[in-house]
């Protein structure tokens, strides 16, 4: 009898789940899924379900955990293996997600779409599979160097903004930006010149960057951006453009997602070079190529301009710092803290970072982990990095004598969140995410006196009508 009312009250509260999902607010349809299973944990169909929001914000870990539940629980329910072949391909474990979605095919021989995408991962496995190939016997050639710009030439049809004598300008930032609103594109000469500049300004520098703020001067952080480039004008609406008297710092993830990342990131990379020492960009977990085919950039760079583009950007990226340090007392990465004590900045500092982020050690956590409220560590939702507790904070920050930590890569309803007993503080910069979330938008100012954080929260503001993930691979329009 108890048992019944338990399926009662367990399907009650999946279908008010279902309705949460379709309204895309997916944290309480997890929440509510959950109760769910509290209630029936033998259920295929809700730990099915839950996975599939999951992926929907991003805990592909989880996903993955919940959608090999619902098989072990029924190994006929077709659902269940759809949803770990999805969670198998956000983590760009490709070959696994193969595998099931073979399983489905063959369940469903008549299933369109389940032929489809199929279809589509043996072609992505096989490419993979081509250039594996080809990598182990040839040195890798440097795209930079295959590049020729004298050799580009711009006809008079041409109405962006000009480089001055192959250099950024002020003038040239504030025109660039102008053409940008107006949907107009830099030229690919411009563009590539702005590449193979910035290449060796970031090749110069540490994988650690100590940045100096002066006691009266404000300093300005900036979380994930994510294609957004509309939301980016209104960050410099709100605190001023950057110049040598209003230093930022953008702390990853500057491309994917949003249709607009390529606007974003010469945006950026031109203030970079207009600005060095008081413009600074750092890493993030999506400036890399497994992550760039799945979530747009890639396709909007080869739409936009051309793969051999996009191959130097992979380039690019490898060399864009991993963490800045502020005044020897406020660290500031994309993701977060290690899966072991005694880490210090010099370790971070001799880490070689010229390459793709491995799927474990320094560079790896420091580009994918978050914080969790419990004490000690535990796996990643995400199913890449770690999460760490409050007490690894606090000796992280200890035994390097440092104040506190800023990291991104959540997202956040108010843009930011104070962890930790304030001592880990996320910022993330997309309002709006993904034209879904409806979150605020943040920014953190301090003053080198006394580097108290600050915050500023806004909405977001309209852009074209151009979808976030317009450009991305067409098997990761399965989580929206
Ligand atoms: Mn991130």
């Amino acid at each position: 009898m108890e048992q019944n009312m338990n399926l009662e009250k367990a399907d009650a509260l999946k279908e008010e789940a279902n309705e949460c999902f379709k309204k895309q607010n997916y944290v309480k349809a997890i929440t509510l899924y959950s109760n769910a299973i509290e209630c029936n944990p033998t259920s295929a169909v809700l730990y099915a379900n839950r996975s599939f929001a999951y992926l929907r914000t991003e805990c592909f870990g989880y996903a993955l955990e919940d959608a090999s539940k619902a098989i072990s629980l029924d190994k006929t329910y077709v659902k269940g293996y759809y949803r770990r072949a999805a969670s198998y391909m956000a983590l760009g474990k490709t070959k696994l997600a193969l595998k099931d979605y073979e399983t489905v095919f063959k369940a469903r021989p008549n299933d369109k779409d389940a032929k489809l995408k199929f279809n589509e991962c043996n072609k992505i496995v096989r490419q993979q599979a081509f250039e594996r190939a080809i990598a182990v016997d040839t040195v890798k050639k440097s795209v930079a160097e295959s590049i020729n710009v004298d050799s580009m030439t711009i006809d008079g049809t041409y109405t962006g903004p000009h480089l001055v004598n192959g250099k950024v300008t002020l003038q040239f930032m504030q025109e660039l930006m102008d053409a940008y609103k107006d949907q107009k594109k830099l030229h690919r000469k411009y563009a590539f010149q702005i590449l193979l500049d910035v290449a060796e300004l970031f090749k110069a520098q540490p994988s650690l960057i100590d940045v100096t703020i002066p006691e009266e001067s404000k300093f300005t952080v900036c979380g994930d951006i994510h294609g957004q480039f509309y939301d980016l004008m209104n960050i410099f609406k709100l605190n001023g453009l950057p110049s040598i008297e209003n230093p930022f710092l953008f702390n990853g993830d500057f491309v994917d997602r949003g249709s607009f990342s390529v606007e974003c990131i010469f945006t950026l990379l031109g203030f970079k070079l207009l600005y060095p020492n008081h413009f600074f960009m750092a890493r993030g977990n999506h400036e890399s190529q497994t992550m760039n085919q799945m979530y747009g950039f890639e396709g909007e760079v080869k739409s936009k301009y051309s793969s051999q583009m996009a191959e130097l950007f992979t380039e690019v990226y490898n060399w864009l710092p991993l963490c800045h340090c502020l005044n020897q007392r406020v660290l500031v990465m994309h993701g977060g803290l290690f899966s072991r004590d005694g880490v210090t900045l010099d370790d971070i500092r001799t880490t070689d970072r010229n390459r793709q982020p491995p799927e474990e050690g320094i560079m790896c956590e420091l580009l994918w982990s978050d914080p969790q409220p419990m004490k000690g560590r535990s796996p990643s939702k995400r199913g890449v990095g770690i999460q760490f507790g409050p007490d690894v904070t606090t000796r992280f920050l200890e035994h390097n004598h440092l104040d506190y930590v800023i990291r991104s890569h959540e997202v956040k309803s108010d843009g930011y969140e104070e962890a930790h007993d304030g001592k880990c503080i996320t910022v993330f910069s997309a309002p709006n995410y993904c034209d879904t979330m409806g979150n605020k938008g943040a920014f953190i100012t301090m003053k080198g006196k006394d580097m108290k954080p600050h915050f500023t929260t806004y909405d977001a503001v309209p852009h074209p009508d151009v979808k976030p993930m317009a450009y991305a691979n067409s098997m990761m329009s399965l989580f929206g």
